[in-house]
């Protein structure tokens, strides 16, 4: 049994839901999970006495300018890697868990290991701030031990940082229970699909990187061959110009916007296609969702999006930006009632059998048990 602290970002997200999964899944194989975080984990929903709770509280204090939230963090895990003698600290994101982790463990009196995942966006932040690079490289670099989520995001890790370290890949993966395909002839009934029109789903948090215009338009190119709706399930910057451009389009009555959803494997069991046309992805781990609800997913090349999706088997890859491609992929398809079903076992077998939770599961235990040695 080990004692592991977790850090993530708590808010929905695939990097807080991965943390999530990964410290409920290794709770039940019998170690003890404590979460140190700025508020409850929003998939944190199993009563388990091995699952631990450590809220990161900020006071206001007049004199500071901005609040020292950071610091606040790192002093709650100090506090924690004492109080509960943890073994490993996992931090999701170098910047800034890392780092306060790293300022943690030289606080604290009892001996801790660091393990930093990175999910991809402490790259796209140092696109917009170089004066962050040394930060995260620190962060990377001090880690006892440092995982990405796709290969690709390690390559660009190394090519934008310079870090030496090793960086070892583990995939993401869904909790299987939750994912899985079930049927729900209401759904469609309730959101006023047809049953003889497909459905083409997006998920995401609306950040102008998802390029949801793209997928508007991909969907308007597909709904001129056949009887279809676009459902655009989540909310963010870009969803007023989500919906002014289905307007513009005239296919306001075709997309549906139930914005943000708990139980989105229900919207996903009553879908054809899965469309994520993002121009940064170090993963995407809504494909993965989708595949292990057996829809097949069409993407784009960049990031680890290539890494989930097995072109011309389980899902087709396109350049970013080319919605002809996307769309002449999507239709070819749905035509085919044999070549959909076809894809869609292939999506399932692909997500039960690369990207199961067992064995991701046991890599980060494995990995747990090498640091401890040292
Ligand atoms: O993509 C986002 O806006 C959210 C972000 C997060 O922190 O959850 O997603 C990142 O981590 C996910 C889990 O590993 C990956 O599936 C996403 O691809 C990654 N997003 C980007 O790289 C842009």
């Amino acid at each position: 049994m080990k004692k592991i602290g977790i850090t993530c970002y708590p808010t929905v997200g695939g990097s807080g839901v991965i943390a999530t999964e990964l410290g409920m899944l290794l709770a039940e194989q019998g170690n003890e999970i404590h979460f140190i975080t700025s508020s409850l984990p929003f998939r944190l929903n199993h009563v388990n006495p091995a699952i631990f709770y450590h809220e990161v509280e900020l006071n206001h204090y007049p004199v500071f300018q901005y609040p020292p939230f950071d610091l606040a963090m790192a002093n709650k895990m100090a506090e924690v890697i004492d109080q509960e003698k943890l073994d490993i600290l996992h931090v999701h994101y170098a910047m800034p868990h890392a780092i306060c982790a790293i300022l943690a463990k030289d606080i604290a009196k009892h001996d801790v290991k660091i393990v930093t995942t990175l999910h991809g966006t402490d790259i796209t932040v140092l696109g917009y701030d170089h004066s962050l690079k040394k930060m995260i490289r620190h962060g990377i670099e001090k880690s006892d031990a440092v995982t990405a989520v796709s290969q690709s995001l390690v390559n660009q890790t190394k090519e934008m940082l310079g870090v030496e370290k090793n960086i070892q890949v583990i995939y993401n993966f869904v909790n299987e229970d939750n994912y899985v395909k079930s049927e729900h002839p209401s759904i469609k009934q309730h959101y006023g699909i047809k049953e003889d029109e497909k459905v083409i789903i997006h998920i995401s948090n609306f950040r102008k990187v998802k390029r949801v215009q793209d997928v508007i338009y991909t969907f308007d190119k597909i709904q001129q061959h056949l009887k279809a709706k676009l459902v655009l399930v989540g909310d963010g910057p870009e969803y007023s110009d989500a919906v002014q451009l289905t307007k513009q389009l005239g296919i306001q009555n075709k997309v549906l916007f139930p914005g943000k959803q708990k139980n989105v494997s229900d919207l996903l069991s009553i879908s054809d296609l899965k469309l994520l046309l993002s121009e940064k992805e170090s993963f995407g781990l809504v494909l993965l969702e989708a595949m292990s609800c057996e829809v097949p997913c069409i993407g784009t090349t960049i990031g680890g999006i290539p890494e989930v999706i097995d072109h011309g088997n389980s899902g087709y890859l396109v350049e970013v930006g080319d919605t002809q491609a996307a769309a002449a992929y999507a239709i070819n398809l749905l035509s085919d009632d044999a070549l959909l079903e076809r894809f869609s076992k292939n999506a399932l077998d692909r997500a039960r059998s690369c990207f199961s939770s067992l064995d991701i599961v046991n890599q980060y235990s494995a990995l747990y048990d090498e640091i401890l040695k040292w």
